[in-house]
């Protein structure tokens, strides 16, 4: 019944018109009508800042979203995010410590160990035509033995209170959960890299008109991409991948909208000494030194809740790409796209498999469907909604729309 959702600036389920709708913030509040401080907490709960700069501290973020964060229906996998993952996701452009916001359970006086998380980075995102700073929600966590008690909303208003303090009122979130009321939902696609591992472990399916051999052999990669001109991306592409990035994405309804330094950061993770790589990005380079396109993935383990032998699954989750291919004026070349995309992630494939990813995932979103089929990507059983808070807007279509799945 949503007893805590239907009190939110969220569109309402009901609220389904034949016109489209007028975009736009659902209310409107100032700075002053912010309270200054956080919600009081039960008797033996504080509120803390997470400092993830300290080795100690993000260790503990580490652990709680290791044992406690996103399982699947079935219990047999949890999200495994590394420390270089999350500095990653929690450190971008304009982050700020105190909104990395946790609870302390101070009963234990000595351990005072951290039993709930949720954090937020600000990111310009662009719905249509318009452009506004939100805050985008992640990692919320409760420890598994504090699960039911309303917890949950206490975070989500504390993480709205921080954000509407430096003047934001929107927020932007993704979940596997059905809440008021999703913008878009798309579809997990999966494509196997290591079929016999993923067989074992329960995650692949042997169909029952083929043998573990066939598998292995249609999922079978080469040993070396066929783009001409591809290469790992580097500091001094930031500026053209930006600029390709941006015009690429307005093909789209929905997309961040990255400067610069955010490039460079979601591209190219700055990471310290002995850090694990956590996102890989390939430019291509024409014969003119010209930027013509760009793919990226990055890297979330699973644990592999209950096996003997397979402990970690090693997922790439495909993230930006662009190609000049889809820019062509005044009509896009739908085949000509689809032809590029496929040499495209093609080659990401292959780079995944040269660095040990067990699957490679993507969303219906975006021109994936272009690819999906052809690369052998098959329909898993999640789904991702996508939430704007504080924003009202028509719906996007994405894996929504039945037409677009292979
Ligand atoms: C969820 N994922 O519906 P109602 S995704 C939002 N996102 O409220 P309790 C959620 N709301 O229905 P529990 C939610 N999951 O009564 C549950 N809720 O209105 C709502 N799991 O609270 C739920 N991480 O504390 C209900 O539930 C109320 O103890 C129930 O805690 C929930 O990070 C949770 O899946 C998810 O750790 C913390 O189950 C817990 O079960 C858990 O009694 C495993 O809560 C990990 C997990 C969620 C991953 C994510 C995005 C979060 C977005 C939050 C919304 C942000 C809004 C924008 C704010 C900024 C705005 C500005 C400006
Ligand atoms: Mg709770």
């Amino acid at each position: 019944s949503y007893k805590f959702w239907k009190t939110q600036p969220v569109p309402k389920f009901d609220e389904i018109s034949d016109k489209p709708i007028q975009e736009g913030p659902l209310e409107t509040k100032t700075v002053e009508d912010v309270p200054k401080e956080p919600q009081k907490l039960i008797d033996g709960f504080e509120w803390v800042d997470m400092d993830l700069t300290d080795d100690g501290e993000m260790k503990e973020v580490y652990q709680l979203l290791n044992g406690h964060y996103v399982e699947d229906d079935e219990a047999m996998f949890r999200f495994n995010y590394g420390t270089a993952i999350l500095k990653w996701s929690l450190m971008a452009p304009g982050w700020k410590k105190e909104w990395h916001v946790g609870i302390r359970d101070c009963r234990l006086k000595e351990r005072r160990p951290l039993v709930a998380f949720i954090s937020a980075v600000p990111m310009t995102i662009r719905v249509r035509n318009n452009n506004f700073v939100a805050s985008e929600v992640n990692f919320l966590c409760v420890h598994k033995k504090l699960r039911n008690k309303r917890l949950a909303p206490i975070l989500i208003k504390e993480i709205t209170r921080r954000s509407n303090l430096h003047g934001i009122w929107q927020g932007v979130y993704t979940g596997g959960i059905v809440l008021p009321k999703p913008v878009s939902t798309c579809r997990y696609f999966h494509r196997s890299i290591n079929w016999k591992k993923l067989y074992e472990i329960g995650f692949s399916p042997l169909p029952s008109n083929s043998k573990p051999e066939w598998q292995i052999r249609k999922y079978a990669l080469p040993e070396r991409t066929s783009i001409q001109g591809l290469r790992e991306m580097q500091k001094k592409d930031v500026p053209a991948v930006n600029k390709l990035m941006n015009r690429y994405q307005k093909r789209f309804d929905m997309s961040p909208e990255w400067n610069e330094d955010e490039t460079a950061h979601w591209l190219l993770q700055p990471r310290s000494d002995g850090e694990e790589q956590a996102v890989w990005t390939f430019v291509v380079e024409d014969e003119h030194k010209n930027i013509t396109d760009f793919f990226s993935f990055y890297n979330v383990q699973s644990t592999i809740i209950n096996h003997p032998r397979h402990k970690i699954l090693n997922v790439a989750y495909l993230f930006y790409y662009a190609s000049e291919t889809g820019l062509t004026s005044p009509s896009v070349d739908k085949a000509a796209l689809k032809d590029r995309l496929n040499k495209l992630v093609s080659d990401a494939l292959i780079v995944a498999k040269r660095n040990n990813f067990d699957v490679f995932n993507a969303l219906s979103l975006a021109d994936n469907t272009l690819f999906l089929e052809q690369q052998k990507f098959g329909p898993g059983d999640g789904s991702l909604h996508y939430y704007l808070f504080n924003y009202r807007a028509n719906p996007i279509a994405g894996g929504v729309d039945k037409r677009n799945l292979p």
